[in-house]
């Protein structure tokens, strides 16, 4: 063969090849139209949980949402993963498809083809290999403090997300209850200035999706597998906690089982007719049906809470408790139903898919009483079987230890159930704190609620706090001094617990009931005249609180009596509490006076932990101690803390 003829050869083949190619092509469209013009053929839009990992769990439920998903048949490509049953909505737009996993099972992406009366459809799971658990999903231990963050409000990391395309009209700094831009890289953008300040773990409110251009708090989800486009993407998250991993931080993921946002696919449309408790139209309210007279309570509260006592109430009737359990929080938050069992395996993957696609270290629980205590125990039990030292804190909004305490996990109630929740957040503290402080109440009261940390099986986990997002700042109360400010911040971290605060508290920043309590940080705008972020640019009363409050975490650090000490009350009156910390290695004795004057203390040491001291070094304040013999004399400043070291 010539050049020539094989050149012509070539090229005859290339044409032939292409024209097959088009034809092909062709007739692939016409052959894809065809199946999409039919009306009735199967459609997967979205697959929940969208991948899964090799030995993680003997089964996966999956969520198909899509069109036309009755299905007659539903097989997997990959060796070992099995189909145990399917469950379509009636309408056919939800398919459930129970997955049996087996011990042989490799990673790959399982092709599932599901064939319907009417045609049949593909989707995929992939089904990836296990993270090292090394330095991931932590937990939290008494040497933690935990800092809360409403990331739309504290730093913003990247402005092309301020407005995503499909929120427009959502982002407006002017409006306290729209979006304002602060995002997941703000977050990481600062966390060396949460180091230097002196806490350890981040409680970030929800990042999952919501719906609503007023969800900047994110308690209205529409979507739990993805991030909100408004705080980034799921990477900046991933890269979040590894970055605050990095710096020996942790992180708290906001977990709301209870509801769903308004906006949420299923609120018009559930997956199953009892995915909910009722419907948009036709539910119960959140709320007691008792009125204080039941339990003979005083009206006088500073904030509202709801009557738990009837849940924690051995001889209530179920008819008593069943609107708090079932009804729609707000009035408007559908109520998932979590007697449901693929409800309960829906949530309880869902957390499992967040801890090990984030490595995160606990959960924040959202809600926590108006969830059925069955489904706790049954969610702690799947989360913890693969994450053993994960930490869970849960929202118990109520000033009674009776009630809160009914809460904590490590034993069983008179209900049988055991929850398995690490610990409430100690708001019975946090009542009696703000009653002392802003509304004059006698502080004996302090001794008065921690006398009562017999009725928790792990007081010491308890996270005290005297405010949050849902919590007027101290500095908009009437009564809301710096002095008043520094006080709360001196007792929550001295006491037992592990202590929160709340974003913003550490340079006094202002604000009044909700949404003014959620304030933007001063510097995280690059727009904004002061960067309360850096030394230089806080104002000198910022500078103030923040030093004070950065001191205090430092002392904390340094002394392990302050995290882990034994509390002992050594005082107490209407104007002074006195307690002791003590480990092996040492004691400390704390001061908290919140009178308006200076005053001296005598306080007799014979048969107290801190017996045998003949000396006290100040620590923290401007408190004086002196010895007599076998009495130690305080002398403190008004509206003070003062912390010593026994020797
Ligand atoms: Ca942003
Ligand atoms: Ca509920």
């Amino acid at each position: 063969m010539n050049e020539k003829t094989k050149m012509w050869r070539a090229m005859w083949f290339r044409a032939a090849f292409a024209l097959v190619f088009l034809l092909a092509f062709v007739n692939g469209i016409r052959s894809s139209a065809q199946e999409s013009a039919k009306p009735d053929a199967p459609a997967v839009n979205k697959v929940e949980p969208p991948n899964w990992w090799v030995g993680m769990t003997p089964e996966v439920m999956l969520l198909l949402s899509g069109k036309n998903l009755r299905a007659t048949h539903v097989s997997c490509n990959l060796h070992d993963v099995v189909v145990g049953r399917t469950e379509s909505s009636s309408d056919g737009d939800y398919l459930f498809v129970w997955l049996k996993l087996g011990p042989e099972l490799h990673s790959g992406t399982a092709v599932c083809r599901l064939a319907t009366a009417h045609g049949e459809t593909t989707f995929e799971l992939p089904i990836g290999a296990r993270q090292q658990i090394l330095g991931r999903n932590q937990g939290i231990s008494l040497d933690d403090v935990i800092y809360l963050i409403m990331p739309d409000r504290f730093a913003n990391g990247d402005p092309l997300n301020d407005e995503p395309p499909e929120f427009p009209g959502s982002h407006d700094r002017s409006k306290p209850r729209a979006w304002h831009g602060g995002d997941l890289r703000g977050v990481q953008q600062h966390l060396d200035y949460l180091k230097d300040l002196g806490v350890t773990t981040l409680w970030l409110t929800p990042i999952v999706k919501n719906g609503a251009t007023q969800d900047y708090h994110g308690y209205g989800a529409v979507d739990l597998y993805a991030v909100d486009p408004h705080l980034g993407t799921l990477a900046d998250y991933q890269q979040l906690i590894q970055a605050a991993h990095k710096q020996h931080m942790k992180v708290l993921f906001d977990v709301v089982p209870n509801h769903v946002g308004p906006r949420h696919p299923w609120a018009a449309h559930p997956p199953m007719p009892d995915w909910f408790h009722g419907t948009p139209e036709r539910h119960l309210k959140a709320a007691s049906p008792l009125k204080d007279s039941f339990y003979g309570l005083p009206e006088k509260k500073e904030i509202t809470n709801d009557a738990f006592e009837s849940l924690a109430d051995p001889h209530t009737p179920p008819q008593l408790r069943r609107n708090l359990t079932e009804g729609w929080f707000a009035g408007i938050l559908p109520d998932l139903n979590t007697e449901n069992p693929a409800v309960v395996e829906y949530l309880a993957q869902n957390s499992i898919w967040w801890a090990e696609t984030a490595g995160l270290d606990g959960y924040r629980i959202d809600t926590f009483p108006y969830v059925s205590r069955e489904f706790w125990e049954q969610w702690h039990t799947a989360l913890r079987r693969i994450y053993p030292r994960l930490s869970t804190i849960g929202e118990v909004f109520h000033p009674d230890p009776t009630v809160t305490s009914f809460y904590q996990g490590g034993r069983k109630g008179w209900d049988g159930i055991d929850t398995q929740l690490t610990a409430p957040f100690d708001f019975p503290l946090y009542f009696t704190l703000r009653d002392i402080l802003l509304r004059g109440a006698p502080v004996g009261k302090l001794a008065n609620i921690l006398r009562q940390d017999s009725l928790y099986p792990h007081p010491e986990f308890l996270v005290p706090f005297f405010g949050n997002h849902d919590t007027t700042r101290i500095p908009g109360t009437p009564l809301g001094t710096t002095a008043r400010l520094k006080l709360a911040f001196g007792l929550i971290l001295t006491v037992r617990g592990i202590p929160e605060i709340y974003y913003g508290d550490e340079i006094g920043m202002p604000g009044e009931r909700d949404p003014d309590n959620r304030r933007d940080f001063p510097g995280g705008w690059t727009e904004d005249s002061r960067n309360a972020f850096t030394k230089i640019g806080r104002a000198p009363e910022q500078e103030e609180m923040y030093t004070y409050v950065s001191a205090l975490l430092g002392m904390r650090a340094q002394h392990p009596a302050l995290r882990r000490g034994k509390l002992w009350s050594l005082a107490s009156d209407d104007t002074t509490y006195v307690f002791v910390r003590e480990t092996d290695e040492e004691k400390v004795v704390v001061a908290f006076h919140a009178g308006a004057t200076a005053r001296e203390i005598a306080l007799p040491l014979e048969d107290t932990p801190a017996h045998g001291a003949t000396n006290a070094t100040a620590i923290f304040g401007l408190g004086q101690a002196e010895f007599t013999g076998k009495t130690m004399k305080l002398r403190v400043p008004g509206q003070s803390i003062s912390v010593f070291l026994l020797r």
